[in-house]
């Protein structure tokens, strides 16, 4: 484990070497969270009565902080999670971008104006905070994620609670820290150190407003109905399962890089990670060898080194589901074409696992449960003409439970269009890989079916989990002017 619980502390353990313990903290008492309630709702009524430029000032000054200390808090989220400093450095840049651009919100935070049926009369709708709302966050991105989530949250006048994931809870409070010295009032921004009683505990008080969660499918079910009995406004942000497709024509020099970096990137532990390759046989077997020599570089196995692109598997129990899975891909009949091993010199050092390819046909379990570690499933398939390959790529593609991101390669410009339209995901992308996706603006974040309930996050969409409308109407014409009758002539 890289979180090991004694008492009432948490030790937080760095996956790649567990000898070192990065940071304890104390995990929360009950009457701990009774008070972080009161103190959520109290700063509640502050913060949403606090202009949203003013809101934006404390955001901007967060991001400011984060760009200042950009290589220490890196450092910090390198050793916390294991994954490589360099995606450490691009995630602590996306926690700078989601605040800039939510800071940015507060000059907007657009409502509409609407045309009223009569004279003398307008109306228009507002975006309003809601209260306090509960943000649960998951491993792999322990301070994206959570900004993600508390940026839109701020700037739209919410308090919240972060109950960060046991397994690196460290990014989580040091962004909580960051906040409260960026000059948020007090209890604007809190945490919670625990596990899942904490956030179950928080979860069924009628004082928390909203509910934001990213983590697997069958959590994200039980929060979901949890929410439902108080009527919480519930954002959910769940499993994937994404296909690459490579076309004949496509450039598979470009293809090559774009499956190390989607398949084994973050060791695969990203929901946006590539996990299905589907591509005709004899456009495999031109990439097969050379792509296998360039994934067997992220760990140095002679010498059982990782290099300083490869990540650790967060836990010793997923290393072992992701074995399981593999190990029964195989007894199923998968084809193993690398890797497959737990990578171990006798010293339990790191949770690494082997850089690996199967080939595998759509309808066995490796092919449909999402695995969470560096597996690439390879669908061969025997179709030369590019219309019928595409029918069939994507039809394997769209069947399955989830639908968070594709991809699909290729020079043609018409067919790749007509795929991406096609493709049951909420992130499709052309020539680039499953995973990478922007925050801002227009880059909204999240799933179709079971990858969650219709949130996104990441863009503007954001601030629909965050805010409720206030329909605002106006009379100025001094009469009783009774909608749907007084404006239409019934003689
Ligand atoms: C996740 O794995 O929960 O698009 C988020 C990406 C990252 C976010 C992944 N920006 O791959």
């Amino acid at each position: 484990m890289s979180a090991v619980i004694e008492g009432s502390l948490l030790l937080n353990k760095n996956p790649s070497n567990i000898s070192e313990v990065v940071s304890e903290h104390k995990i929360c008492a009950p009457f701990e969270l009774d008070q972080m309630v009161y103190e959520s709702q109290q700063a509640f009524e502050v913060w949403s009565k606090t202009p949203a430029p003013e809101r934006a000032k404390c955001l901007a000054r967060a991001a400011q902080l984060y760009a200042d200390h950009k290589e220490h808090y890196s450092k910090i989220l390198h050793k916390e999670n294991g994954k490589p400093l360099d995606e450490a450095r691009g995630e602590i840049q996306e926690v700078i971008d989601t605040l800039e651009f939510f800071a940015g919100e507060g000059r907007r935070l657009y409502g509409m104006v609407g045309n009223s049926e009569m004279p003398d009369k307008s109306i228009f709708t507002t975006r309003e905070p809601i209260g306090p709302a509960l943000l649960i966050t998951a491993w792999n991105f322990p301070a994206a994620v959570p900004s993600w989530k508390a940026a839109p949250c701020l700037i739209a006048g919410n308090s919240f609670i972060l109950k960060p994931s046991e397994h690196a809870p460290l990014s989580g409070k040091i962004f909580i820290d960051v906040l409260n010295e960026s000059g948020l009032p007090h209890g604007v921004a809190q945490l919670a150190v625990g596990g899942a009683d904490i956030a179950k505990n928080l979860l069924a008080r009628d004082e928390i407003k909203i509910v934001s969660f990213t983590g697997s499918t069958t959590v994200g079910r039980e929060i979901a109905t949890e929410a439902a009995r108080s009527f919480k406004k519930c954002a959910l942000e769940l499993g994937g399962k994404n296909s690459c497709i490579v076309m004949d024509d496509a450039n598979l020099e470009l293809v090559q890089e774009g499956l190390i970096w989607g398949a084994y990137g973050t060791a695969g532990q990203r929901c946006t990670s590539t996990s299905r390759l589907i591509i005709n046989k004899s456009t495999f077997s031109k990439i097969s060898k050379p792509f296998q020599e360039s994934i067997s570089k992220l760990y140095d196995i002679a010498n059982n080194r990782p290099s300083d692109k490869y990540c650790p598997i967060i836990t010793a129990k997923q290393l072992r589901k992701v074995d399981d899975l593999v190990k029964e891909a195989i007894a199923e009949g998968a084809e193993l074409v690398c890797g497959g091993k737990i990578l171990d010199d006798g010293s339990h050092q790191g949770y690494f696992y082997e850089p690996t390819i199967l080939k595998v046909k759509p309808d066995m379990k490796i092919a449909k449960t999402e695995v969470f570690g560096p597996v690439l499933s390879v669908i061969e398939l025997d179709e030369p003409k590019p219309e019928a390959f595409l029918e069939q790529a994507v039809a394997i593609a769209n069947d399955i439970n989830y639908g968070l991101s594709n991809a699909i390669y290729t020079e043609n410009v018409n067919l790749g269009m007509k795929s991406l339209r096609r493709l049951e995901s909420g992130l499709v992308y052309l020539n680039a890989p499953t995973i990478g996706a922007e925050c801002g603006g227009a880059s909204f974040f999240g799933g179709w079916k079971q990858t969650g309930n219709g949130s996104r996050e990441g863009g503007v969409a954001a601030l629909d989990t965050y805010t409720q409308y206030k329909t605002i109407s106006i009379d100025y014409s001094a009469s009783l002017q009774k909608a749907q009758i007084s404006n239409y002539r019934n003689d």
